[in-house]
């Protein structure tokens, strides 16, 4: 088939990028700097996916296919200009290219723009499916919200961390492309009326409302080696035009002018504390923005081809990606019902039918409840729908369970109180036709402990759909060395179909393969050495094993435990300077909720310890500890690359998933981690010889918490974790500052070690030391990394999607015919 590269040359790259230098960005080579280069070159690769996504979203329209709309309020999407690049095939003419604008690729991949709309794992695991998607040839939309400060910045500051506003819209985004004649009205607040029209009834009509706009910015989403094109559509909030048009006519010119700035704020900032939920009103009006407009927008391109609704579930589907987007379920019902008049029972079966719903985490605080009293006032059309849903509904579920009042309180979508809340997973669970968690772990909790009374009342709706990563992004783009040597032992076959990555285990016992691996792994490490000194002013060996734990700051995830064993080794060595301790850089990268204290605490006390032990003559050469600041997705790929050792030690139970886990592992680091999340499945697949894991089981622990947990029974046995306890009671680090550090103290003694850290400390520091013996025979180590990378092709985000498309979804691959005129 023809594709919309062809007839692509070095030359005419070149050509296109002079044209955009002058005509885009008004420069000639001599005055162009290298963000101006950066600029128009992506703009050249912006032209060629634009006739691809002309294309792709004409063949959909004509063949009227059935799509996904996947909804998320975080897209971790990072720097896109060397993906794209690899996706159109089109890097040595890049390369080429750039040399007649006198610069190299690296000089202007390193100006990219990150695009950092998200947390942490939800919002990068959406950036995996979209690329999965349109790789697939899958037809798909992504919506999302277009933030002008997407996650914050972090810096130090004598060791604490500090947040400062992400600009990345402020030299301006070379991928999206602005769309105003698809901006959509949002309205919110107001009140709601009985309208009595004789002959018809009554209708409730909802008036006095404010009303903003949403205009959507397009990024296209190229499929790697195929000619479809999808889109991310991000909406940005801005008055309505007319705004405050009442004000304005009083003549109150400045403050009409002063009341447009709510509309902005909608958009302005990604809130940026995930887990933790915390109730504010604009959060809810962003939720509510990137469900209104989407919906609406679906509803649009459903009716280009479609006079009315009886075909709406079978040509959408709907995911929400966690409960943030769930308000698309009571607007599509609102739409169908009150504006489209659609009766009740019809337009709740094709709502329905319409919706799937994915759930991330099952920590307590991190489920979205909103007042009643909230809703009311922000959406009080919506708030009487909601009513609505779960007096119909619990009408059902009396009928069918008879007498049983626990679960019908269990299910009920308001949770009774001085002050009644909405819970949100309910309405999802309520308002989809699947339900699926992300781990096979994770999925059995949710159906067995977080929502069985769901399961009982719809048995058959819960489902698993293991995460996946995309290998394009993480292994071909992020470290073409091992490609080349994958490819060198199997063929490229591996690099369009991840699970041929098989084949690359019977290299993992040849001596020669080993020591090339051994090579490319410490050449990574030298990079990240370079990238080290740069972000810390620290020197660290390349010679040292990397140990390495990467990921959202969090209690649960237990950072703090890494500490307490690089303490343990600390202690080990002063108390007898000549032990022998693997030479080992510990690497940290973590941001913490900028409300989070205690976790701000961790990064603190990680930042004292990396002070006082890398420059400690007695430890020098054994032990170098850095936390690397402002965690981001393009220093996520420069440290999976170079590492040796991933840390995955998160309380059992508690990680849904996990997706650095995965990457590392494809990468060739070995895993240490708990019986959690994804890690159990990876087990699984690179079999359990090849992993380190350890603690206290899911179930093991149900015992604990029933028995009666107490930390202390650990600590009186141990004379060893009295010490590294010790160490951060009366802060060893730093004496001039000794009660830094007590609230770490007191959460894994006084306050009863919630996350159960002391249960697993001893177990953690004899696994670290299996570690360290693997490590002494290196020709053994490098086997088992080699087993770990060709035994992950099954956490490819293909099969991910593959999973959501039989199980979920229902789609058909519909490839792009690009023969047709595209002019
Ligand atoms: C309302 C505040 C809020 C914001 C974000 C609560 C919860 C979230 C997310 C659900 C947290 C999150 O990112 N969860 C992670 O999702 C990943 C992708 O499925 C999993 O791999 C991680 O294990 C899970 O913690």
């Amino acid at each position: 088939m023809a594709h919309f590269k062809d007839n692509i040359t070095a030359d005419s790259l070149a050509e296109r990028a002079l044209f955009h230098l002058k005509y885009s960005r008004g420069k000639d080579l001599r005055s162009a700097t290298t963000f101006d280069k950066m600029m128009c070159f992506s703009h050249v690769v912006r032209d060629m996916a634009v006739d691809g996504f002309i294309a792709t979203q004409r063949q959909y329209l004509d063949t009227d296919v059935r799509r996904v709309n996947y909804l998320s309020m975080e897209y971790l999407i990072g720097k896109m200009l060397a993906n794209n690049v690899v996706a159109l095939g089109i890097v040595n003419e890049s390369r080429e290219a750039l040399k007649q604008l006198d610069i190299t690729v690296e000089e202007i991949l390193e100006l990219d723009v990150e695009a950092g709309l998200g947390n942490g794992g939800l919002g990068r695991l959406a950036a995996c499916y979209l690329d999965s998607l349109a790789t697939m040839e899958l037809p798909a939309y992504g919506y999302g919200i277009r933030y002008e400060h997407g996650i914050f910045r972090q810096e130090f500051e004598n060791g604490w961390q500090k947040e400062r506003p992400d600009e990345w819209l402020a030299l301006g985004y070379p991928w999206e492309l602005v769309r105003p004649e698809y901006t959509l009205p949002v309205c919110v607040y107001g009140r709601v009326k009985k309208n009595f029209q004789p002959g018809k009834g009554a209708s409730d009509v909802w008036e006095d409302f404010q009303v903003f706009e949403a205009v959507p910015f397009d990024v296209p989403i190229i499929g790697y080696g195929v000619n479809t094109v999808n889109m991310l559509r991000l909406w940005k909030s801005q008055p309505a035009e007319g705004f405050r048009l009442d004000v304005f006519n009083q003549g109150d010119y400045v403050r009409a002018v002063e009341e447009k700035n709510w509309a902005e704020n909608v958009s302005k900032v990604l809130y940026p504390s995930d887990y933790t939920y915390a109730g504010k009103e604009l959060r809810l009006i962003q939720e509510y923005f990137l469900a209104s407009c989407s919906v609406r927008d679906i509803i649009r391109r459903y009716r280009k081809t479609h006079s009315d609704f009886t075909k709406f579930a079978e040509k959408n589907v709907v995911q929400l990606n966690d409960t943030h987007p769930t308000l698309a379920i009571v607007e599509l019902m609102r739409v169908l019902h009150d504006e489209e008049r659609i009766p009740w029972d019809k337009a709740w079966e094709i709502t329905t039918s319409t919706f799937c719903y994915t759930n991330h985490t099952l920590l307590a605080e991190a489920l979205e409840k909103w007042t009643v009293d909230l809703l009311q006032r922000v959406l009080p059309r919506h708030m009487q729908i909601i009513f609505e849903i779960n007096h119909r509904f619990l009408q059902k579920v009396e009928i069918n369970h008879p007498g049983e009042g626990e679960l019908m309180r269990k299910v009920s979508l308001i949770e009774e109180g001085a002050h009644k809340q909405v819970r949100m997973a309910n309405l999802c669970v309520i308002g989809s036709s699947k339900v699926n968690g992300v781990s096979a772990l994770h999925s059995e909790l949710l159906k067995t402990e977080t929502m069985p009374e769901f399961d009982k009342v719809y048995p058959g709706k819960f489902t698993n759909v293991t995460n996946g990563i995309t290998h394009r992004r993480w292994l071909i783009k992020a470290n073409p060395e091992l490609s080349e040597l994958i490819s060198d032992q199997i063929g490229e076959e591996w690099m369009k179909d991840l699970s041929k990555l098989e084949g690359f285990q019977d290299a993992a016992s040849k001596r020669t393969v080993q020591k090339r691996f051994m090579e490319i792994k410490r050449a990574k490490k030298v990079e990240l050495c370079e990238t080290i000194k740069e972000l810390t002013g620290y020197l660290v060996s390349p010679d040292s094993v990397f140990d390495v734990q990467i990921k959202r700051l969090h209690m649960y995830k237990r950072q703090l435990l890494k500490a307490m064993h690089i303490i343990h080794l600390y202690n080990t060595i002063k108390k007898n300077p000549k032990a022998t301790v693997q030479s080992k850089t510990f690497i940290f990268a973590a941001k913490a909720a900028p409300a989070y204290l205690i976790a701000k605490s961790v990064i603190k006390l990680i930042n004292t310890m990396a002070e006082v032990i890398n420059n400690d003559v007695d430890v020098a050469g054994r032990l170098k500890v850095v936390f690397l600041p402002d965690y981001n997705v393009s220093l996520a790929e420069k440290i999976i690359p170079a590492a040796d050792i991933s840390e995955q030690i998160s309380t059992a139970g508690l990680e849904a998933s996990g997706t650095g886990n995965m990457k590392l592992s494809l990468n060739g680091a070995l895993t240490v981690g708990t019986w959690d999340g994804a890690n159990i499945e990876i087990a699984q697949h690179v079999g359990e010889d090849n992993i380190f894991i350890f603690g206290n089981r899911t179930e093991d622990l149900a015992v604990l918490r029933r028995k009666g947990y107490n930390p202390w029974s650990y600590v009186d046995k141990s004379e060893d974790l009295q010490a590294v306890l010790e160490a951060i009671r009366d802060n060893i680090f730093d004496r001039t500052q000794p009660d830094l550090f007590k609230d770490l103290y007191n959460e894994v003694t006084e306050h009863g070690d919630f996350y159960f850290y002391l249960a697993d400390y001893e177990e953690y520091i004899k696994c670290n030391e299996e570690v360290d013996k693997l490590y002494a025979k290196p020709s053994k180590w490098a086997e088992k990394a080699i087993l770990n990378v060709a035994r992950m092709g099954w956490f490819s985000s293909d099969r991910s999607i593959q999973d959501y498309c039989n199980d979920i979804w229902y789609l058909e691959r519909t490839p792009v015919d690009m023969t047709a005129d595209i002019l």
